[in-house]
């Protein structure tokens, strides 16, 4: 037990939003070899026992372990559920249900961090249990390193964070192993958009740029909620104005893009932490295998001590920066990009601030490429004002559902090439809803000074 101020920090604690402590059903199939194609199922639960998970009734779930490919292009063993709705509308057996593939944001980096394993999967009605109920089955990756932990041979499974061709790589892989597992329900070339939101919002704008170049079979388009282009141009921005309010938050993914650089080349082995963070990290963190939000507890306190002055310009931290980067090379549209803009960022992504980490910033760019490269792409942003990180979710909930809802009934209208720029505002001004960066629900009842009891 580790004592954190007046808490003790126990496995129990560990595992409160949890709907197994025992994670068995993760270990990665005997059957499992690195020489086999990726998109394969390993492992199929047809039915998950739903006692201790909070889906709703008339939902129901399954879960597999598949083969997918890490950003070296190494096959790796990984999870991922599939929440299958009541009945699809309109009802079609020939068709099979269509496909939510969704990308979850930042759960933690170590094996107990998988949503498929949450009471709640992690965003509850906030996405899946809405888009179940809404007649799709939702196909979401845990990706690799969370939930399958280590290879047979014992190899541990590092979670590359934010790395985005591996974690698209994770979705392409999750639905062609779903499709093959379940041919009854999905079908080859069955409709299917992808969304992500926050780390999954990277990964599903990665998802975009690989459709580009290897197109899965039945693409409508991507929803991107409060995705940041680059992680490390974040905090070098948020270095330079470290008072800014969005900054502040923003400072602590630096603990997340260090694990991400150190999962990716191992070589560079956390290089960029102190001491302290180091301590923590092995001491306290790796070794409870903390997930998102609990782990703040460990590392706010000292989030002015997070890392050595000039991290960010070792080689191994710019080659992740290059490697991960999304929206600067072509994608396969529509995609419908939505943000907040809560006085310039989401409270922790900067959104039209005059800054390179700018959601804006690598839009234009991008909008430009897509004009002058003649892509005829399109991608259509809205910025939220006044909403922040995750209650953007929801303040756009009707316009993205409607779009992901059209896209896979064939209604929409044919989306129009280029790019457009939108601005949304709360009828009532948004001066009186909600202002948390966290979403605000049910599950937030819970003592606030309980955090990890809740899942975000
Ligand atoms: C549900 O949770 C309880 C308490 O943690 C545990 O004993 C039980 O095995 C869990 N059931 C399933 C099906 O995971
Ligand atoms: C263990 O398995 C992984 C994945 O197949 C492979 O990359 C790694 O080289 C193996 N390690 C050893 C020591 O055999
Ligand atoms: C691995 O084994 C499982 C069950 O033991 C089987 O369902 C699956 O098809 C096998 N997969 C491969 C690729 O051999
Ligand atoms: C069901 O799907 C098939 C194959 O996509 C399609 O030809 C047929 O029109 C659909 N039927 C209904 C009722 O939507
Ligand atoms: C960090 O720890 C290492 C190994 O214990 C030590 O050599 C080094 O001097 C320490 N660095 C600082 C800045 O204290
Ligand atoms: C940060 O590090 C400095 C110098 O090592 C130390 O004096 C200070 O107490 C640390 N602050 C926190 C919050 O740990
Ligand atoms: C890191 O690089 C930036 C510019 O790229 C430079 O301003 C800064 O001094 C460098 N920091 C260190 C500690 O080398
Ligand atoms: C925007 O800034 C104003 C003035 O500083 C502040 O009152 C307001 O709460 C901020 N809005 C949000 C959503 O943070
Ligand atoms: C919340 O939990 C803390 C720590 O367990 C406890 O001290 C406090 O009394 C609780 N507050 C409420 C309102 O239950
Ligand atoms: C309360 C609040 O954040 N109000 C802001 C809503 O957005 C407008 C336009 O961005 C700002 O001027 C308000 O300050």
């Amino acid at each position: 037990m580790l004592r954190l101020g007046h808490l003790l920090l126990t496995r129990a604690l560990c595992f409160a939003a949890h709907a197994s402590s025992d994670l068995s059903w993760y270990e990665a199939p005997d059957n499992f070899t690195s020489t086999q194609q990726p998109g394969v199922p390993l492992k199929i639960e047809q039915a998950t026992d739903l006692t201790n998970y909070t889906v709703p009734g008339g939902l129901s779930m399954s879960r597999i372990i598949y083969t997918t490919l890490d950003a070296h292009g190494r096959v790796l063993p990984a999870s991922a559920y599939i929440l299958w709705p009541y009945h699809a509308l309109p009802a079609n057996d020939t068709s099979g249900y269509d496909v939510a593939l969704w990308a979850h944001g930042t759960s933690g980096v170590f094996q107990p961090c998988a949503p498929s394993n949450y009471r709640s999967l992690q965003y509850h009605f906030m996405v899946p249990y809405l888009l179940g109920n809404q007649g799709m089955a939702v196909v979401a990756p845990d990706y690799a390193g969370l939930g399958v932990g280590s290879s047979p041979n014992g190899t541990q499974i590092r979670h590359p964070w934010a790395t985005s061709p591996a974690n698209a790589n994770d979705m392409a892989f999750a639905l062609t192993a779903a499709r093959a597992a379940f041919p009854q329900y999905l079908k080859p070339n069955g409709l299917f958009v992808a969304l992500g939101h926050s780390q999954g919002g990277r990964a599903a704008w990665g998802f975009s740029e690989r459709q580009a170049i290897s197109p899965l079979a039945g693409y409508r388009g991507t929803v991107l909620i409060a995705p940041a282009g680059s992680p490390v141009k974040i905090i070098e921005n948020a270095m330079e104005d470290p008072t800014a309010a969005w900054a502040i938050p923003s400072l602590t993914l630096q603990t997340l893009i260090i694990d991400a650089v150190t999962a990716v080349y191992p070589s560079y082995n956390w290089a960029g932490y102190t001491n302290q963070t180091l301590d923590i990290y092995h001491n306290a963190f790796e070794r409870y295998q903390v997930c998102l939000p609990t782990s703040n507890l460990l590392f706010g306190p000292i989030v002015a001590n997070l890392t050595n002055p000039g991290w960010q310009n070792a080689s191994e931290v710019k080659a992740w920066a290059d490697l991960t980067q999304v929206g600067n090379k072509r994608f396969a549209g529509p995609v419908l990009l939505i943000a907040g803009n809560a006085n310039g960022s989401d409270g922790i992504i900067p959104y039209d601030l005059p800054i390179s980490s700018a959601v804006l910033t690598t839009v234009n760019e991008l909008c430009d490429m897509n004009e002058k490269g003649g892509w005829d792409q399109s991608l259509q942003v809205v910025g939220f004002k006044n909403v922040t990180h995750f209650p953007v979710i929801q303040a756009s909930e009707n316009m993205w559902l409607d779009w992901v809802k059209q896209r896979v009934k064939g209604a929409a209208p044919k989306p129009r090439t280029g790019c457009s720029i939108e601005s949304v505002e709360a009828f009532r001004g948004g001066k009186d809803s909600w202002k948390s960066l966290a979403p605000n629900f049910l599950v937030d009842w819970v003592n606030a000074t309980l955090t990890w009891e809740y899942t975000l």
